[in-house]
């Protein structure tokens, strides 16, 4: 680590070298010291060591963080390449070739789904982290597997893997949804977010800038950009620079690095901003999932308050609204501009929200569930921490509409009802395991 100290004050020693106080920098007198060639040589090796050091455990290390972070992924071979080839098969007349990452998520694996059915190729990508039960996110990939939908198992940061997938397949679509979600698990684990959600990012977009002809992006921001604004609702030119949590710090990152790469690369980029996203195959760490859960169980679950009694609301969004939010902005998205690294002319850069502009209160979530489940609830009022969620979420949505023509249909009640005859049947048909 002193090597590179080292040379960040030799870059640091001013052009005038009469108003440097040598004296101050101890670094600088053990480059005095060290000025002989024989040190100047000891040191070149070292610094060099250094290099490979850091260059190995970069490219060996493909560790889905959160908790097992020996795994590594076996992939490649005659047979591989074949399903990958069949995963990505297109069947309708002007279908997409896309590559949905974080396939066996709630979010990806329902995209994949909509996007095979109407006879798109599709090619999934996912690490299968224990962040929440991977059992959930194996019966997910069974499903799509049932709908001839490959997922690869493998890391986003794996830039072999994604070179590989894209010799393989001439992907023209990324439908970037892999991510380390979730606003409080970043206080416990906040290098997963880094690198999930910004090293992941950055090296699906090295790959794309890359691929010959480059794909258009699709990928997964977050409305917890809109963190502390109270200005509701939130339109996508509001400010967005005062996050609540580190998730939403580097979904805000990841939307600045999207610029970047449509800026250089001609990367064509469009960013969606959901806003709690909800139904059937969801999320265990989501509120609705674990109330649902709990309220079957008889355990009490902590409905937030903020100060002076204020409502907690939430602009909840149903799965399907969603997903056709997902499929309209690939289906409008212009293609990249760029080739062999190096853009031709300006492209396309979109951020939209996708929410259902009705913010919910959570008791009222809460009213639901109970009349759906025919057990009431144990409610216990808790003060909202101040750990990562916002009060309310509120989406104006004129841009999705306008311009993709976006239109959620499915209100609350609708879609917990389907969500709960997902869940009483997923575990309770011969599996009470509910997790
Ligand atoms: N569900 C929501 O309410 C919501 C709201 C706002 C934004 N989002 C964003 O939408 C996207 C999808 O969310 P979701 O709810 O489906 O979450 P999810 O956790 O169910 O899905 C994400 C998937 O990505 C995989 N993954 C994570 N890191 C990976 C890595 N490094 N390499 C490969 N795979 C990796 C996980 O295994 C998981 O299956 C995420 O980017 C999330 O941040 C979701
Ligand atoms: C039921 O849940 C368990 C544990 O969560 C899981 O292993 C299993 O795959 C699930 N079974 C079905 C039929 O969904
Ligand atoms: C949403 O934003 C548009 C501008 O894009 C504005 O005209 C409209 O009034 C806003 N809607 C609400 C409900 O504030």
């Amino acid at each position: 680590m002193s090597q590179m100290k080292l040379i960040s004050h030799i870059d640091n020693i001013p052009s005038t070298p009469g108003k440097f106080k040598m004296e101050k920098s101890p670094y600088i007198h053990r480059l005095r010291f060290h000025s002989s060639l024989a040190k100047l040589t000891f040191w070149s090796f070292v610094f060099l060591g250094l290099i490979l050091v850091f260059f190995f455990r970069s490219t060996t290390s493909s560790s889905p963080i959160p908790s097992d972070l020996s795994r590594t992924y076996s992939w490649g071979g005659l047979a591989w390449e074949k399903r990958v080839r069949v995963s990505a098969r297109i069947r309708a007349s002007n279908g997409l070739l896309v590559l949905v990452t974080g396939a066996a998520g709630f979010v990806g694996t329902h995209v994949s789904a909509a996007l095979k059915s109407r006879g798109d190729g599709v090619l999934g990508l996912d690490n299968f982290n224990d962040y929440y039960d991977t059992s959930l996110k194996r019966a997910r990939q069974a499903l799509l597997e049932r709908s001839g939908v490959f997922i690869i198992e493998g890391d986003i940061n794996d830039i072999a893997l994604l070179t590989k997938l894209f010799e393989v397949v001439p992907f023209t679509h990324v439908m970037h949804l892999a991510a380390q979600a979730g606003v409080r698990y970043a206080m416990e684990n906040p290098s997963s977010y880094v690198h999930s959600n910004i090293a992941g990012f950055v090296s699906v977009l090295e790959v794309c800038k890359s691929a010959n002809p480059q794909p258009a992006i699709v990928w997964a921001s977050s409305s917890s950009v809109y963190g502390l604004n109270t200005k509701v609702p939130f339109l996508e030119k509001d400010r967005t620079d005062q996050p609540a949590s580190l998730y939403a710090a580097t979904k805000k990152a990841g939307e600045e690095i999207a610029h970047t790469y449509n800026h250089i690369y001609g990367l064509s980029l469009t960013g969606l901003r959901f806003f709690t996203v909800y139904g059937p195959w969801g999320r265990p760490d989501m509120a609705y999932f674990f109330f649902t859960r709990d309220i079957l169980r008889g355990k009490s679950i902590p409905i937030f308050e903020a100060a002076d009694h204020g409502t907690v609301a939430r602009d909840f969004t149903y799965i399907d609204d969603i997903v056709k939010g997902c499929l309209a902005a690939l289906d409008t998205a212009e293609k990249s501009t760029g080739s062999g690294g190096k853009k031709k002319r300006s492209a396309q850069l979109r951020v939209y929200n996708l929410g259902n502009t009705s913010p919910v209160p959570v008791s009222n979530l809460v009213s639901i569930l109970e009349r759906l489940l025919k057990v009431k609830a144990k409610r216990s009022i808790m003060k909202l921490p101040r750990n990562g969620d916002v009060q309310f979420t509120h989406a104006n949505i004129s841009s999705a509409q306008r311009e993709l023509g976006y239109k959620p249909t499915t209100d609350l009640q609708t879609g917990l009802k389907n969500f709960v005859r997902w869940y009483l049947s997923y575990y309770d048909s011969g599996n009470k395991s509910a997790q």
